[in-house]
C-alpha cells in the first residue's frame, strides 16, 4: 500500500480522499491556493503545500507546481479529485514520468475513452447500444448534410473532443445543418485544439442514467448499478439517485452488463462512470460519454452498495485485487443526493460567494453530508459554486425523499443565498414524485 499520497484538489472532495487515505492508513499532503490557506483539507491534512494564487491555471489546475509539491512531500501517489486535472492524460503521463501512481485508470484507457469517436467506435465494436449516426468523425459538410438525410432530424453535432455538454450544437433541419456544421468544427478547433466532430440523431426526450464501475490491474471489473441523473440544469447536476425509479430488471440488468463490456474491452481499472441517455418514451439506451474519474455523485452508489468507492480505487490504484466479487454487489434501498451550490436560484442563478456567518448541517437517521464549510467559512469566487452535498439512504425512494425533504429544513446556511429552496421545491414537484422527467425538465420548470 501506499505511505504517502498528495491530493490534487480542493473542497468536500479533497476531504472526502483525505478521509478514505486516513482510513487505510496512508499519510496524506494537501496542496493549497492562497485564498484556501485557512480551508478543512489543509487543516486536516498531514501535510501542507501552498501551490500558487487563488486563479485555478496557477495553482490546482498548474502541473509543474503540483509535481514540485509531490517531489518535495516524497509521495507514492496522486489523488486528483474530481473536476481539475481528474481527466487530463497529459497529467497522468507526467506522474508516470516522475515516478508517481496516478490514482486513476490507465493513460491509455483516458485517451481511448475520452476521445469520443473511438469511445463511440469500441461501443460499436461491443454492441454497446449507441444512438445511430457517423462510424467516425465526420470530415465535411457533404458528408455530414447525407447522414443527417439518413437518420433524420433533428441531429447533434458533438466535438471528438467534447463532453459534460462542452461543444456540442443541435440542428433541427438541413439549413441549420449548413450553417452550424463548420461553426460547430471551429468552436471545437477553439475549445479544445481538435476540429473534429461527429453527428448522431438527437434523442429529444430522454433520461441521463449512468453506470459506476470500478476495476482493478488484474482484469477484474464490476458495475455498481445506476444512478439517474436526470435533474439537472446547464448540464450541471443538481439531484442523483439511485437505483434509478423507471427502469425495469431487465433493462438494469442489459445497460450494466453493456457498461461492463465497454470498460473491460477498454482494459479499464479504478473508478469510472459510463454515461446512457434513456429515452423516456422507448426506454431505448444510448451510450453518451465515459467518465475516467471519481464523480461528485458517488456517495449515492456508496450509499446502496456499501462499496466505499474511493478506498478501493486507492487500493486498486496500488495494485491490489478487488476484495469483491460481481455477485457481492447488491442494492440495498435508495439514496439521494442534493447539490447545495452557492448560487441564487431566485437570481438566474447568481453566484453568490462570501462569508458564511450560520453554518448548520443536518442529521439524523439516514443522512450525510460532504462539505468543507463551517461558520465563518469564507466562500471565494473562483472555483465551483458547490459548498455541500446532502446524501440521504433510506430503504425505498418515498422515504428518501421524505428525509431529504427534512433535512433541507435542518440545513441553515446563512447570509449567502443557495440551491436549497430549489430542492426543496423539487422535492415537492409531482413529476419529480411520480418519475415523470427528463433532462430538460428544470430548465423548462423555471422558465414558467
Ligand atoms: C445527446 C443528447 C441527445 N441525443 N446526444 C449532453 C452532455 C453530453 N454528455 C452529451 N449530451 C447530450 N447528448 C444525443 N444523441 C442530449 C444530451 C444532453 C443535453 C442536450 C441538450 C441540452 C441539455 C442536455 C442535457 C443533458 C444531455
Amino acid at each position: 500500500m501506499f505511505s504517502r499520497i498528495l491530493i490534487a484538489n480542493r473542497g468536500e472532495i479533497a476531504l472526502r480522499i483525505l478521509r478514505a487515505a486516513r482510513e487505510l492508513d496512508i499519510e496524506t499532503v494537501a496542496v493549497y491556493s492562497t485564498v484556501d490557506r485557512g480551508a478543512a483539507h489543509v487543516r486536516q491534512a498531514d501535510h501542507a503545500i501552498c501551490i500558487g494564487p487563488a486563479v485555478a491555471s496557477e495553482s490546482y489546475l498548474n502541473i509543474p507546481r503540483i509535481i514540485s509539491a509531490a517531489e518535495i512531500a516524497n509521495v507514492d501517489a496522486i489523488h486528483p479529485g474530481y473536476g481539475f486535472l481528474a481527466e487530463n492524460a497529459h497529467f497522468a503521463e507526467v506522474c508516470r514520468s516522475c515516478n508517481i501512481e496516478f490514482i486513476g485508470p490507465s493513460i491509455e484507457s483516458m485517451q481511448l475513452l475520452g476521445d469520443k469517436v473511438s469511445c463511440k467506435q469500441l461501443a460499436i465494436k461491443h454492441k454497446v447500444p449507441i444512438s445511430p449516426g457517423s462510424k467516425g468523425k465526420v470530415e465535411t459538410e457533404e458528408e455530414a448534410i447525407k447522414i443527417a438525410k439518413q437518420i433524420g432530424y433533428p441531429v447533434i453535432i458533438k466535438a471528438a473532443a467534447g463532453g459534460g455538454g462542452r461543444g456540442m450544437r443541435v440542428v433541427h433541419n438541413y439549413m441549420a445543418l449548413r450553417s452550424g456544421y463548420k461553426a460547430a468544427m471551429v468552436e471545437a478547433d477553439a475549445c479544445f485544439g481538435d476540429s473534429s466532430v461527429y453527428v448522431e440523431k438527437f434523442i429529444e426526450h430522454a433520461r441521463h442514467v449512468e453506470v459506476q464501475v470500478l476495476g482493478d490491474q488484474h482484469g477484474r471489473l464490476v458495475h455498481l448499478f445506476e444512478r439517474d441523473c436526470t435533474m439537472q440544469r446547464r448540464h450541471q447536476k443538481l439531484i442523483e439517485e439511485s437505483p434509478c425509479p423507471v427502469v425495469s430488471e431487465e433493462e438494469r440488468d442489459a445497460l450494466c452488463k453493456s457498461a461492463v463490456r465497454l470498460c473491460k474491452a477498454a482494459n479499464y481499472h479504478s473508478a469510472g462512470t459510463v454515461e446512457f441517455l434513456m429515452d423516456t418514451q422507448t426506454h431505448e439506451f444510448h451510450l453518451m460519454e465515459v467518465n475516467t474519474r471519481l464523480q461528485v455523485e458517488h456517495p449515492v452508489t456508496e450509499m446502496v452498495t456499501g462499496i466505499d468507492i474511493v478506498k478501493t480505487q486507492i487500493r486498486v490504484a496500488a495494485g491490489e485485487k478487488l476484495a469483491f466479487t460481481q455477485r457481492d454487489v447488491k442494492i440495498r434501498g435508495h439514496a439521494i443526493e442534493t447539490r447545495i451550490n452557492a448560487e441564487d436560484p431566485a437570481n438566474g442563478f447568481a453566484p453568490s460567494p462570501g462569508r458564511i456567518e450560520r453554518f448548520d448541517p443536518p442529521g439524523g437517521p439516514g443522512v450525510r453530508v460532504d462539505t468543507h464549510c463551517h461558520g465563518g467559512y469564507v466562500v471565494p469566487p473562483n472555483y465551483d459554486s458547490m459548498i455541500a452535498k446532502l446524501i440521504v439512504h433510506q430503504p425505498a425512494r418515498e422515504e428518501a425523499i421524505a428525509t431529504v425533504r427534512r433535512a433541507l429544513g435542518e440545513f441553515r446556511i446563512e447570509p449567502i443565498a443557495t440551491t436549497i429552496p430549489l430542492h426543496d421545491r423539487l422535492m415537492r414537484n409531482g413529476q419529480f414524485l411520480r418519475g415523470d422527467v427528463d433532462i430538460h425538465f428544470v430548465e423548462r420548470l423555471l422558465e414558467k
